[in-house]
């Protein structure tokens, strides 16, 4: 399915039911009274984050989805039937905005997550409501509101604890294989790869990460080259990147610093931020040299690009240092987590009584 991870949608919550406009009428019983029921309220629409759905390409066509109607009130002072809510259902990490402001409605970042985006209008009231010491039988009744009716903007930003940067080519796909299950297409072409994949990495027992990998990038992509750096924002919400570069590029003219070195601009130019995220140097394909020459050549990379964070030297193929470096991965991000877990506590117990 093609994949598409900005959208645009109309909400429309249900209308509210009409009041009744209805009077007591029994055998025996000598003064009757009204006894119009409220309308129902209309029925809300909400979004729902499900796993399984990793795409926002259902909603490529501009869609409206409807809340039902709330049902008019009844005599016997019976409340309408409250409209159906429409629950939608949307990818975990999906962002939402109010498409005319632009203002974040919310982030379902969580399997069965909701969010409310258009609430049902109020059934109107029914004539017992409007009854007074003036008005013993009246006709009044209310019509009921009108459910809320906007434009949403959806925006899919993946969630996964590291993401895999690099040149086309670089081996990023057939890293994610070689330790997930996910099975993304691999081939020496360039842009093999057109939209992110995800990929849980085991690496013993309750523990595991999720990995990301995402389209190459290319010099010049933040100005358009090849598939552009949009795919970029995919690697945001991560913990860690994983720079790859190709420790023997087929070309004799290439160079991996020189490499490293554009990917590190592109990145510079699409977010301050992500630029600043921690970033491991991982150089690939050591099986195509001896190993005390893919090693010299290794340091001698670090040493030219004055690499001063972590680094390693894998190979997807033969499956040399990948364990080591998803170990790596997931320290870190336990670490991580148990320093911020203490800065969260920390924090709340600075925090004054309320
Ligand atoms: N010898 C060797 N070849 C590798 C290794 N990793 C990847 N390759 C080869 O390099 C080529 C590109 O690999 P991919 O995994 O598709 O590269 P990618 O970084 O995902 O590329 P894009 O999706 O185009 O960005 C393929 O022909 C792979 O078989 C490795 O560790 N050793
Ligand atoms: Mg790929």
């Amino acid at each position: 399915m093609k994949f598409v991870d900005e959208a645009r949608i109309k909400v429309q919550a249900g209308h509210g039911g009409r009041g009744s406009t209805s009077f007591r009428r029994e055998k025996f019983v000598p003064f009757g009274g009204p006894d119009g029921g409220d309308g129902g309220l209309g029925g809300s629409v909400y979004l729902r984050a499900a796993a399984g759905i990793n795409t926002l390409a259902d909603f490529r066509i501009e869609r409206t989805f409807k809340g039902g109607v709330g049902e008019p009130g009844s005599a016997n002072n019976c409340t309408g039937r409250g409209g159906e809510d429409l629950y939608v259902p949307v990818p975990i990490g999906t962002l939402v905005r109010e498409a005319e402001t632009g203002e974040l409605l919310g982030d379902l970042t969580r399997e069965g997550e909701v969010l409310l985006v258009a609430r049902g209008g109020k059934g109107g009231w029914g004539n017992t409501r409007f009854k007074s010491s003036t008005n013993r039988a009246p006709r009044q009744y209310g019509s009921g509101r009108p459910g809320e009716k906007r434009p949403r903007e959806l925006e899919l930003k993946v969630i996964a604890d590291v993401g895999l940067l690099g040149l086309p080519n670089a081996g990023k796909s057939t890293l994610i294989a070689a330790v997930s299950a996910a099975r993304p297409k691999i081939a020496d072409y360039p842009f093999t790869t057109l939209y992110p994949n995800l990929g849980v990495v085991d690496v013993g027992e309750h523990r595991s990460f999720v990995m990301a990998d995402i389209p190459g990038l290319i010099e010049g992509a933040s100005e358009g080259a090849g598939l552009g750096i949009r795919f970029l924002k995919h690697l945001q919400r991560t913990g860690v990147l994983l720079h790859l570069v190709d420790i023997l590029p087929p070309d004799p003219g290439s160079d991996p610093v020189k490499d490293v070195r554009a990917i590190t601009a592109e990145l510079k130019k699409f977010s301050a931020d992500l630029a600043r995220k921690p970033r491991w140097l991982v150089m690939t394909k050591r099986d195509l040299l001896p190993d005390a020459e893919a090693e010299a050549r290794a340091k001698e990379i670090v040493r030219r690009l004055r690499w001063r964070g972590r680094w390693f030297l894998i190979s997807a193929v033969s499956q040399t240092g990948t364990r080591a470096l998803c170990q790596a991965v997931m320290d870190f991000l336990e670490e991580r987590k148990v320093e911020r877990d203490a800065a969260r506590s920390e924090a709340a117990a600075e925090r004054p009584e309320a």
